[in-house]
Parts: structure tokens; C-alpha cells; sequence
């Protein structure tokens, strides 16, 4: 899969190769209302990794609905919407206005966005708040849900349980780490908000152990994110714990490594002789 935020709506990659042969795309987090994001500057440099700030810059889940779920529609490539709301509302309504949407295959409730003021990654830093917006958008719809959880939380395996519990289908897992930086001669925080999240080969180990503990914590599919540039990062994952696993970061890189990372992992089966990826999925567990 693409990671949220990473690949836009998926539209502005598809001339760039077929972006069809992936697994899943998973578009820009999705708010009720179109929001102009954070003030600039957004992005900074960090070394083997990017400090975001973007501040769910998105078009609001109207036009959403009416301008880019009609190109989904005719996709192969099944498309996921990340949602993100200030309040346990915002989410139930967001999910309700999705469900029976053509073109929409299933939710990534955004529990862990690290640069907005209210909501986001709020929801996903204790066990009970990320449940009860669990709870919420579960009843709200009848698509797949994916709960995107935040490494920001004194134990993530806990806050998985928790969703698990409250009805999730799947757990995605890290989102950024909070971090920042500063430009030494202005004598500023380089960053307009000040902080922002980290994401790149810089946090895959991090990324990587928490997937290896929530993998242990539920019976859920986990999908392994942070980090993954290469193959090979992708089939640690997998043998963390990870049923599938989305490219982020690497994408603004290399537009192509989502099906670079793809492609590599099923020469890697081959090479390997294994027929079936299931037989890699927690490896380094047992
Ligand atoms: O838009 C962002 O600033 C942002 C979001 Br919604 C998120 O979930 N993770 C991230 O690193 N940045």
C-alpha cells in the first residue's frame, strides 16, 4: 500500500508508472471540511528521514466524494480514505458520508496525526479514546476499517488491544514521530508550527519494534509503515508480524517504490523458493 499523505490522491502518480499493480492506495487524510494546512515552512530536512508539518492540508470530504471517488471507481487498485476529525463526531460523520461510496474500499481512521491542535493524535495516545473513536466510526459504516495508530503513547501494544476490542479490522502503525528542528542562525524553530513528525529510514527501527509488539498484543492484521524504502524493509516487517505494509516517505524520493518494494518482495519469494507470502508473516517470531 501507499501511506497517507504520501501519494496525494493517487491521480497525480497514475502517468507516472501502473499504479494499478499495488495492493492498496491509501489517499491524503480526509477532513469534513477543506483545510489550507499549516503555515510554512512544512517540511525540513532530517538526516535519513523529513520532518512534516503539513497540518492535514486536504479538500474536505465533499469533494473528495464528488471529484476523485468517481476516478477510484474505475480503478483495479482498491483506494482507502484516511479520515481525521477534532472531535468523536467529526469521525462518525465522516465515516457515515463514505459508506456505499463507489470507489471507496474501506476507512484508515487517522487516530495519530501529530501536527493539528485539536484531535488527531489526542485520540490515539490513550487506550480508552482511541476505543471509543474505534466504537464510533465501526457503527458508522459497513467498509473495512484500518486504525492508523501513533508511536506518541507510552505503550502502543495497549492502545491496539484497545482497538482491537472496539471493532477494528486491521491496525496500520507508525505514523510519525514528534520532532523538530531549529535554524540556528535565524535562532527559530525551522518549522512554521514549530514541531512536526518524523518519518523516513530514520525511524524503521523504531517503526519496526512496535509493529513486532503489536503483532504479539492482537490477532488482527498489522500493516507495517515507517521507513520502508527497500524490499528488504518491507519483508522485515513481514516477518515482525506484519501482514502488509505501506511505503511512505520513499515515494516523494522515488515515486516508483511502492512497486519498486513490490516487486522486490516477490523476487525475493521466488529467490527463496516460497510460494505463499503468508509463510513469511511473523518468521522472526517463532
Ligand atoms: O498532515 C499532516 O501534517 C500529517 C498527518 Br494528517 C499525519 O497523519 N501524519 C503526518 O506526519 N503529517
Amino acid at each position: 500500500m501507499t501511506a497517507s499523505g504520501t501519494f496525494g490522491y493517487g491521480t497525480e502518480y497514475s502517468h507516472m508508472f501502473d499504479i494499478q499493480k499495488l495492493g492498496a492506495i491509501v489517499c491524503k487524510g480526509t477532513t469534513l471540511e477543506p483545510r489550507d494546512g499549516n503555515p510554512q515552512p512544512r517540511l525540513a530536512d532530517a538526516a535519513c528521514g523529513l520532518l512534516n508539518s503539513i497540518g492535514l492540508q486536504n479538500i474536505g470530504v465533499d469533494a473528495l466524494i464528488r471529484e476523485k471517488a468517481p476516478i477510484w471507481a474505475g480503478w483495479r487498485v482498491p483506494v482507502i480514505v484516511n479520515i481525521a476529525g477534532e472531535t468523536i463526531d467529526d469521525y462518525a460523520r465522516l465515516a457515515s458520508r463514505l459508506d456505499g461510496v463507489a470507489g471507496i474500499s474501506g476507512i484508515e481512521v487517522n487516530i495519530s496525526c501529530p501536527n493539528i491542535k485539536a484531535g488527531g493524535a489526542e485520540f490515539g495516545s490513550t487506550p480508552k479514546s482511541a476505543a471509543e473513536v474505534t466504537t464510533a466510526v465501526k457503527a458508522a459504516t459497513s467498509l473495512p476499517i484500518l486504525v492508523k495508530l501513533t508511536p506518541n503513547t507510552a505503550d502502543i501494544a495497549e492502545v491496539a488491544m484497545a482497538v482491537a476490542e472496539a471493532g477494528a479490522d486491521a491496525i496500520s502503525l507508525i505514523n510519525s514521530l514528534k520532532g523538530m528542528a531549529i535554524d540556528i542562525a535565524q535562532r527559530r524553530p525551522l518549522l512554521g508550527r514549530i514541531t512536526g513528525g518524523l518519518s523516513g529510514p530514520a525511524i524503521k527501527p523504531v517503526a519496526l519494534h512496535m509493529v513486532y509488539e503489536v503483532a504479539g498484543a492482537v490477532r488482527l492484521p498489522v500493516i507495517g509503515c515507517g521507513g520502508i524504502t527497500a524490499a528488504s524493509d518491507a519483508i522485515e516487517f513481514i516477518m515482525a508480524g506484519a501482514s502488509a505494509i505501506q511505503v511512505g516517505t520513499a515515494s516523494l524520493a522515488n515515486p516508483r517504490a511502492p512497486l519498486d518494494v513490490l516487486e522486490g518482495i516477490e523476487q525475493f519469494l521466488k529467490q527463496e523458493g516460497i510460494n505463499n507470502l503468508a509463510d513469511l508473516i511473523g518468521a522472526a517470531r517463532r
